[in-house]
């Protein structure tokens, strides 16, 4: 009689410890996550924000919301295995994203994600739920404080939450399955551009609001399609990483944004910051058993033709991230992926063939929303 106990108690614990935040979530969005935790070392996917939604042309002009087409897959053959896109004006009813997204076509570029295997992330530059006016970088200070203290504000505050919720229960495909995502919020807290950055905020409100945040849409709106992500900007150690960190049961997926600024000459010093990030990124995702990914990064208008083999691949081949995401290709001074003719688009497909760094294709191959 004993031994079976045991055992069956270790099956539990060792079950429990891998479970994610979400205990109702869809079937699908456990195979997502178990699969990632499992796939682990097994290719870094790539990603692209808005990459569906528009781009740029060989002469730098910009397209916008071409049925089929992505950068990324003009100049390697396919779509980006992860696509990353963003709420903001959302709680406004905006019919369109800050960046002018339809949320309608939003909706639709998520589903086609998802259909092809792929991986759908969503992060939300909010406005000010206290000054409803003021944005994400109107950067006022004790936003959170405020927002907990008049109960006007955070009566605003739910109803952006409905708002966000209402979206993610939206994304369907065809038969009726919820897409899921990796919902981001509060993203780059380790900086202050943001009203919820470090310098607006104490660790202790910032903790609050993400608890609220993510108990506000898994519980009370039964939002059960999400994966929660936690990603800081640039830190300097573990305990910097960790000190706003919501706990265990509040985060599925830890990450950070990096970009890399004043290229060349900033090169040797942004790959050595890298490499130190994702080893103590790697070391927070064994200890707390979560996945990891660099949620954003990228180098604006790739004026490095090289950047690709000599600064990215180095840093995130062979390791546990399950995916980097550049940011979006909004106009031609404002890009981080490469499209049709830019420069970098030979080392792109240099680090491709090194299959170590997946699109579509691998993404597909690894099934992340089937049980294996
Ligand atoms: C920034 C820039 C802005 C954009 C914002 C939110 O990094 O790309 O143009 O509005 O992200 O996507």
């Amino acid at each position: 009689m004993k031994k079976p106990f045991l055992f069956t108690l270790a099956i539990f614990i060792a079950a429990t410890s891998f479970a994610q935040i979400d205990k109702k979530a869809t079937k699908e969005t456990r195979n997502l996550y178990n699969n990632l935790k499992a796939l682990q070392k097994q290719g870094v996917m790539f990603g692209h924000q808005d990459g569906l939604a528009y781009g740029l042309n060989p002469d730098g002009t910009r397209w916008v919301g071409q049925k089929d087409r992505s950068d990324v897959k003009t100049v390697s053959g396919e779509y980006p295995a992860v696509l990353g896109w963003d709420l903001g004006k959302i709680e406004f009813d905006s019919s369109r994203n800050l960046d002018k997204v339809p949320f309608a076509q939003m909706r639709q570029y998520i589903v086609d994600t998802y259909n092809r295997g792929g991986v759908n992330t969503i992060s939300w530059h909010l406005n000010n739920p206290t000054a409803p006016k003021k944005t994400s970088w109107d950067k006022v200070d004790s936003t959170i404080r405020h927002t907990f203290y008049t109960p006007e504000n955070l009566k605003r505050y739910e109803s952006w939450l409905d708002k966000v919720a209402n979206f993610l229960k939206s994304l369907k495909t065809k038969n009726g399955v919820l897409v899921p995502v990796i919902f981001r919020p509060y993203h780059e807290h380790t900086g202050s551009w943001f009203w919820w950055g470090a310098d607006h905020c104490t660790p202790e409100e910032y903790k609050k609001m993400w608890h609220f945040t993510v108990d506000y849409l898994i519980n009370k709106k039964d939002v059960h399609n999400i994966l929660i992500a936690y990603s800081t900007d640039r830190f300097n150690s573990k305990e910097h990483y960790l000190e706003r960190y919501p706990g265990n049961n509040y985060v599925d997926l830890v990450g950070f944004d990096l970009y890399h600024r004043n290229a060349p000459a900033s090169n040797e010093q942004f790959k050595k910051d890298f490499q130190r990030m994702v080893n103590t990124l790697e070391e927070i995702a064994i200890e707390n058993d979560k996945i990891c990914a660099v949620t954003e990064m990228g180098l604006e208008q790739l004026t490095e033709a090289n950047w690709w083999t000599n600064i990215v691949l180095p840093v995130v081949q062979d390791t546990r991230l399950s995916y980097f995401l550049v940011w979006r290709n909004g106009y031609d001074r404002h890009y981080y992926a490469p499209y049709e003719g830019q420069k970098s688009v030979p080392d792109f497909l240099k680090m491709l063939q090194s299959g170590k760094v997946l699109l579509e294709k691998g993404a597909e191959q690894k099934h992340l929303y089937q049980k294996k």
